[in-house]
Order: structure tokens, then C-alpha cells, then sequence
């Protein structure tokens, strides 16, 4: 035998074995699994694309002293650790008391395994949903080539996931796509929670309820200055669109703390949003659906790298009233490297396990001071 026959007949048995071995590992494995996950995801009208886990012995029809409001998280299958952590204190520090449901997103569906842990460890009724393929993945019409080039340079600069695809898919599905998940019509307030969080305190209120109660759009915990080289040209299209479309700017907005020059430059101020407790309506809403569209026709999320922190931030703060946007000082929370821990009387209330000591508040990356003086 010359040796290239030889290399052709050695890759033949190669790749035959490996048919024959993932034929019989459908047949008694993947299969099963598959056909089951099929099963679940059919409904009477085609493909569904959830699942759902009711609550056992929890009527929600019925409970009025509840705010209409879930949790969300997105999250890969991969992190499923950090998120049965967050998961896990957010079920003791605050909703065993409430039960309020949660909603799991993921472009992938999520594993058997992933489902099996987070039913494990609550009790409230949770659904899994996949997003739709054009709400995750970067549009055709974004020229690649350039949106490449961007990304070499940002490695080249070393920004923070500069390179990434994917985290511009997820900052740009933040952005303006969550809100729009058919899991989330139902809801008018979200929490969203990250993997690998920290809650330090009792929460003795329904932050739902500070929400719906003041008519409020936005809440955080933590707010800073923003990476200038993920985002060189979003302001200037920011001022492109207040200029066209004023109507819809609101009267007594926070432009103050987003702008030291009354929105001639940005001041970097953004709201962090790994943590937000939110009004859906508001995204879905005309002024902030109309924001989204013309910031995403820019192409900035693949051409540059904007984050949905400054996004929200910039969309909150110009389209409510200052006062929709609310400081939740009692919520003692960590997202790596940065923490707020509650001060003095609210750190006693909530027998918070944080030092009062390690506390961002007022340190000089960030952004509190402005939003105290707005207030
Ligand atoms: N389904 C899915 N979720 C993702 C993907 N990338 C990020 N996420 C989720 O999006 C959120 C933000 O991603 P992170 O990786 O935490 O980004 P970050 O908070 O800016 O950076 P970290 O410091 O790494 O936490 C988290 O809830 C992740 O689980 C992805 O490709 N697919
Ligand atoms: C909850 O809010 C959503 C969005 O505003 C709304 O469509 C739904 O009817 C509300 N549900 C209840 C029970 O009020
Ligand atoms: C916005 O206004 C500018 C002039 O200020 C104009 O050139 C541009 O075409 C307008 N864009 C839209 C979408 O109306
Ligand atoms: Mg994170």
C-alpha cells in the first residue's frame, strides 16, 4: 500500500467508528434525553420555546399582596455554579418570604442538569426560555470586516472583553431584547441577577413594592464611571437623537448625572447593571423602543463595545423623571470587584455581614455623589 492510501483507509476506519459510536450513543444516550427535552418543548400550537415549573402549593392568581414581578437571569449552562450561589441567598435573604417566580434566559437551551439545580433550591414557580436566534446574534447587515478590525484593536488596547462576540451579544440583548422575551410579558417589574453575587442582608420590604408604590422605572445599588474605549461614539449619537427627537426627552430628567455641562459631553456616570430592579414597561415603552432602534442602527455594539450599563443608564435618565430612579441603600450586594455594604442603622436592620468599612458609595470611581446632588 503507497502511503497515501494507507492515510486514506486509516481515516475511513476513523471516521467510520466515529459514526457507528455516535449512532449507538443516540440510540441508548443523547437520544433519550433529546426526545424528552422535544417532548417538553412541543405545545399544541408547534415549537414551544420554555418550560415551565409551576410552584407547588403556591396560588399566584391569588396572592394581591404581591407586586406583578419576577426575577430574570440570563445565563449560559456553564454558569450554573455562580448562579445557584446568587440564587441560593436570594432565596434566604429575601424571597422565601415572597415567592416570587423566576425566568432563565439562554440563546442555548438550558441542560437537564442546569433545570434539576434551580428547582432544587426554590420553591417558586420557574421558567426556562430560549431566546430568539435575532435577538442574541449579531444582524447581517453589520459589516464584518470593520466590527472585526474593531475588536483586533480593542486586544491590541486591552479592553475588557474586547475581543468578544459574544459579550456584544449579551450587552446588546441587555440592551433591548430582554424585555421583549414572551417569559417576561406577563411581568411589569424584573429583578435581574447575576452568577456569582453576594447578598449580605435581610430584606425586610418588597423592593417590588418601593417600585410600584413610587412609580419608579429604575433601581441600583452601585453606579460608576464607564470604560471610555468601549464606548468613543455614544454620545455623540446620543445628541444626535435628543436633537431629533426632543418630545421625547422628560421634563425634570437625570441628565445631571449622566452630563457635568447640561449634556454636552458624558460624564462616564452609569448605573451598574448586573444588578437592576426595573420597570419592564418602561423598555418596552415608545420613548426607550425608539432610543434602542436608533442607538442599534449605529452598529456600536458590534463596532465599538457599548455596554448595556451605560445604555439603561443614559435611556433612564433622560426618558424618566429623576425621581423614577431610585438608590436601593438597603440592599447590601456584591458583583466582583465592587460592593455596597448598607451604613449604621440599615446595616443593624438587616443584619448585613458585609464591613461597613468596604463600602464603594463614596469612593472616587463612583458616581453616588452626582446622583446625591441631583436629588
Ligand atoms: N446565555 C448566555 N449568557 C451570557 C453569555 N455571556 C454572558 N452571559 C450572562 O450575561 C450576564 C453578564 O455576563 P458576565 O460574564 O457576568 O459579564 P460582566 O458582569 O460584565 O463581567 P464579569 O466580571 O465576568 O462578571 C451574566 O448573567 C452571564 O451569565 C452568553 O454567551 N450566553
Ligand atoms: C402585569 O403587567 C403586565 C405588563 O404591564 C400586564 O400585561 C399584566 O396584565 C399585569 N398582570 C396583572 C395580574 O396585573
Ligand atoms: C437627525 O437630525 C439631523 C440634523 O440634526 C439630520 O441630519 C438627520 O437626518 C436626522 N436623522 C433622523 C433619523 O431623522
Ligand atoms: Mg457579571
Amino acid at each position: 500500500m503507497t502511503p497515501m492510501r494507507y492515510v486514506i483507509l486509516v481515516l475511513a476506519i476513523i471516521i467510520s467508528l466515529h459514526f457507528i459510536l455516535s449512532f449507538s450513543h443516540e440510540d441508548y444516550g443523547r437520544a433519550t434525553s433529546i426526545t424528552r427535552l422535544k417532548e417538553q418543548l412541543k405545545g399544541s400550537t408547534g415549537q414551544k420555546t420554555y418550560d415551565s415549573y409551576p410552584a407547588p402549593g403556591v396560588d399566584y392568581s391569588s396572592n394581591s399582596e404581591r407586586a406583578n414581578a419576577t426575577f430574570v437571569l440570563l445565563a449560559r449552562n456553564s454558569d450554573l455554579k455562580g448562579i445557584v450561589t446568587s440564587v441560593k441567598q436570594n432565596e434566604d435573604r429575601f424571597n422565601k418570604q415572597y415567592h416570587y417566580p423566576y425566568v432563565f434566559l439562554n440563546e442555548e437551551p438550558f441542560s437537564d442538569e442546569f433545570k434539576n439545580m434551580i428547582l432544587e433550591i426554590t420553591s417558586s414557580q420557574v421558567e426556562f426560555g430560549l431566546i430568539p436566534h435575532d435577538h442574541w446574534f449579531q444582524p447581517d447587515w453589520i459589516d464584518e470586516m470593520k466590527a472585526s478590525d474593531a475588536r483586533k484593536q480593542m486586544i491590541k488596547d486591552q479592553v475588557i472583553y474586547g475581543g468578544s462576540v459574544p459579550y456584544r451579544n449579551m450587552c446588546r440583548f441587555n440592551s433591548g431584547f430582554f424585555y421583549r422575551h414572551e417569559l417576561l410579558a406577563k411581568y411589569k417589574y424584573y429583578w435581574r441577577i447575576e452568577p456569582d453575587v453576594t447578598f449580605f442582608c435581610d430584606l425586610h420590604y418588597d423592593p417590588f413594592k418601593v417600585m410600584q408604590d413610587g412609580n419608579k422605572v429604575y433601581g441600583f445599588t452601585i453606579s460608576l464611571y464607564e470604560y471610555p474605549k468601549t464606548i468613543p461614539t455614544l454620545w455623540g449619537a446620543v445628541k444626535e437623537f435628543i436633537g431629533n427627537n426632543s418630545d421625547l426627552i422628560a421634563p425634570g430628567n437625570a441628565m445631571s448625572f449622566i452630563s457635568d455641562d447640561n449634556g454636552e459631553t458624558y460624564n462616564n456616570c452609569h448605573f451598574w447593571s448586573n444588578f437592576e430592579i426595573g420597570d419592564l414597561d418602561f423598555w418596552r415603552g415608545d420613548a426607550y423602543s425608539k432610543f434602542f432602534e436608533f442607538l442599534d442602527k449605529k452598529g456600536g455594539f458590534y463596532y465599538e463595545r457599548w455596554g448595556d450599563a451605560p445604555v439603561h443608564s443614559i435611556g433612564a435618565a433622560l426618558l424618566a423623571k429623576k425621581e423614577q430612579i431610585h438608590f436601593f441603600n438597603d440592599i447590601g450586594y456584591r458583583h466582583n470587584p465592587f460592593q455596597h455594604c448598607p451604613q449604621g442603622d440599615s446595616h443593624h436592620k438587616g443584619q448585613c455581614w458585609c464591613d461597613p468599612k468596604e463600602n464603594f458609595d463614596y469612593e472616587w470611581y463612583s458616581c453616588l455623589k452626582r446622583y446625591d446632588a441631583m436629588l
